[in-house]
């Protein structure tokens, strides 16, 4: 895939591509009718459910008292996501809903009956609500859970918000009946190019299970950094742990014991699995760094900050150090395989130029036997196929139009060729085509992190593909996979290039946004497409309604504080008056006594101040919401928009008024902060308005979040 890797984006095969799923877009019965009923009576949920009726009538609307029944059970998990449902209606509701498990559902209740019949499988739910209650039914817990997801996306937008909001709080009338198309449902996590914070990465689960993904793929170890302590060998991460792609020194850049197995339990509360992966024989310069005799001449490599791929490869040429792998492997693989209750542990094997088939035979053998030994199924890039695989191991399909469109010609690709021995060895797979599934591929030319190997990937093309066809010819015919043998789908955020001014290193770490601003510009809004072919019905399989559904979802983004990018195709609505627009008008922003302020005489490019609040025209700022939930702020006395300095992403960068132009930095996420005021992110760099000091004339510049009051604002 190295060669694939550096191929362009080949638009006559894209074309065809896109002609053939135009072919198949019958409009779903279910879908929501469009007009009729108000935007935000119409319950837009994304994955659009396998039938959804919408009711007419007021709908169930939650009072402080509403109860949370859950039916008795022998699931005792089903308790649990009735307190997980009320734990995330109050805080924008400001109510602490009763949750009682019962035998008897008491009247104008939510109702979740993990009781249901086993036809609905693990997954599957059904969902009633009418203006007497709402009844969730499944067959045990996770059901219930994915349910729940469903039904927030029945609330306004604002129930995602961080703070109390006046509600009214009316859950949409339907009748849902729904289950996946796909029992595996991924999304994978770079934390080996970019270490993401414990934090980060609950905030990053708890969004994912929103659109009913239910498996964590960590890619823990990358030549960059390896991420997971391993307590027999400490060198991994005190050494090993020390580099991200584009900076170096971390001490605490890795995930202890404890941590990862916090990580776990907390997926687990989501109803996901977590998929470790041990990537190798290449990808391995942070153990080649760590541990001596991994390396052919018995000496460690200096630790790799870069961001190239194929460089590196276990020595695996002889006997002796074969040995030294396999006993590696088998030491790390039983500690990971020890704190990973699920079943799989992904190995890797992608992207090894310099290894032998022999070679790479050899690792394949070390590693799957250490894996297997733990009772562990193996997951491994396809290029795993290559060599022999375990009984019922799954191959993550990373291919793309060039490997398609080279089937069945005297050229195919290896990657073909590869898929194709793993089918013989009866594997299953996963799909995640680079070319419409890989989340660090930049939207367009103006996306400021990421890569672009596989050409841009816009919302439309993360959408327009079909699991069925991902390893077909690309007239869609002849899968090399057997319908029956994909799991399912996975997105990959890869973070080789987390930063601004992604084709070069950075210079500066003033570069790097926090990782979830990262993350959640490249996920929101292609992580719910990719959600959306793994959980719905190929019949319901629309970009025109899809992309009408998700319009709805960007208020809720915003509510919630999600730092999504507004694909300039989606039709984003305001919110249906309940959050969205709520800014809109003047308004004077203090923070404090001190109000943000032009400086006296300031010209276009002054840099804003702060200085005592009178409410003066200098003071007065016209808030008129964009598209993407955002807002811009024009000043009442200069008409100029408030504007981070030449669009830079880095921290202090000074904060100016300039000519309107509604680009992404004159843009500010206006969200409720913890402990009052509001912050002002800028759309662009993640950052957030911050004045100096509470003295008259500070100077204001874009920093990160921090809480401090000098970046919270009242809105007056
Ligand atoms: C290919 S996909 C890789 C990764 C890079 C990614 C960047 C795969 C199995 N290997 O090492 O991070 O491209 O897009």
């Amino acid at each position: 895939m190295r060669s694939s890797r550096r191929r362009g984006r080949n638009l006559a095969a894209l074309t065809a591509l896109a002609l053939a799923f135009a072919a198949l877009v019958p409009v779903t019965a279910s879908a929501a009718p469009a007009a009729a009923v108000e935007a935000a009576a119409v319950p837009s949920v994304v994955p659009q459910p396998v039938s959804q009726t919408n009711l007419t009538g007021s709908g169930f609307t939650l009072t402080a008292q509403t109860p949370v029944n859950v039916i008795s059970s022998s699931d005792p998990d089903a308790a649990g996501v009735g307190a997980y449902l009320a734990g995330l209606l109050a805080p924008a509701t400001g109510y602490t809903l009763p949750v009682t498990t019962t035998s008897q559902p008491t009247a104008q209740a939510i109702v979740l009956n993990p009781n249901g019949p086993s036809s609905l499988g693990a997954e599957g739910y059904t969902l009633n609500s009418t203006s007497t209650g709402v009844t969730l039914t499944a067959y045990g817990a996770q059901g219930l859970f994915r349910g729940v997801q469903t039904l927030r996306q029945l609330l306004p937008a604002a129930i995602e918000s961080t703070t109390a909001k006046p509600g009214p709080w009316t859950v949409a009338p339907v009748q849902i009946s729904d289950n996946p198309r796909y029992s595996y449902r991924g999304v994978m996590v770079d934390v080996a190019r970019r270490y993401f914070p414990m934090a980060q990465l609950k905030r990053y689960i708890d969004q994912a299970a929103t659109y009913k993904i239910n498996t964590l793929h960590l890619h823990l170890t990358d030549d960059q950094g390896w991420r997971i302590a391993i307590g027999a060998i400490p060198s991994l991460t005190t050494i090993g742990a020390s580099t991200q792609s584009g900076f170096t020194g971390g001490t605490t850049w890795y995930y202890t014991a404890a941590e990862y197995q916090e990580i776990v339990a907390y997926a687990k509360s989501r109803f996901m699995t977590v998929v470790p992966e041990i990537d190798g024989p290449g990808h391995t310069s942070a153990a080649l760094a760590s541990v001596a005799n991994l390396n052919c001449n018995n000496n460690t490599i200096s630790p790799y900050s870069g961001f190239d791929v194929g460089i590196s490869l276990y020595c695996l040429s002889d006997a002796q150090h074969i040995s030294n792998v396999s006993s590696f492997l088998t030491t790390v693989i039983d500690t990971v395989a020890a704190m990973t209750p699920g079943p799989y542990v992904h190995l890797g094997g992608d992207e090894t130029p310099a290894a032998t088939p022999t070679q790479y035979a050899a690792y394949v053998s070390a590693a799957t036997s250490a894996a297997t030994a733990r009772g562990k199924t193996v997951m491994g890039w396809h290029q795993l196929g290559q060599s022999t695989i375990p009984a019922n191991s799954i191959m993550q399909w990373w291919g793309d139009s060039d490997d398609r469109s080279s089937i069945g010609t005297s050229n195919e690709t290896e990657d073909i060729q590869f898929v194709r021995n793993a089918v013989q060895q009866n594997a299953k797979f996963v799909m995640s085509p680079s070319d419409h599934a890989y989340l660090d591929m930049k939207y367009d030319s103006t996306t400021p992190y990421g890569l672009s190997w596989q050409g841009y990937v816009p919302l439309s093309k993360a959408y327009d593909w079909d699991p069925t066809t991902s390893t077909a010819k690309l007239n869609g015919t002849g899968s090399l996979v057997p319908a029956d043998k994909i799991a399912g789908v996975e997105a990959a955020l890869w973070a080789d290039r987390a930063y601004a001014g992604s084709n070069q290193l950075p210079t500066s770490t003033s570069q790097f946004p926090e990782p979830y601003v990262y993350a959640e510009h490249m996920t929101y809004p292609r992580l719910p497409a990719i959600a959306e072919i793994g959980w719905s019905p190929q019949s319901t399989h629309n970009y025109t309604d899809f992309s009408r559904r998700l319009a709805t979802h960007g208020p809720r983004w915003t509510a919630a504080g999600i730092n999504y990018y507004a694909a300039p195709d989606v039709p984003w609505t305001s919110g249906g008056g309940t959050g969205g627009g709520a800014h809109n008008g003047v308004h004077t922003l203090a923070t404090g006594t001190q109000a943000l302020t032009v400086p006296k005489h300031g010209n276009n490019g002054a840099q804003l101040t702060t200085t005592a609040l009178t409410g003066s025209n200098s003071q007065k700022w016209t808030f008129t919401e964009q598209s993407d939930g955002s807002y811009t702020l024009a000043n009442v006395s200069t008409g100029l928009c408030v504007d981070v300095n030449a669009g830079s992403m880095s921290a202090g960068a000074a904060i100016i008024q300039w000519t309107c132009t509604g680009t992404t930095n004159q843009r500010w996420n206006v969200t409720a902060a913890t402990g009052g005021g509001h912050t002002l992110t800028s759309v662009k760099s993640g950052l957030v308005i911050t004045t100096a000091s509470t003295g008259n004339n500070a100077l204001v510049t874009q920093q990160p979040s921090s809480g401090s009051a000098l970046q919270r604002w009242t809105i007056g």
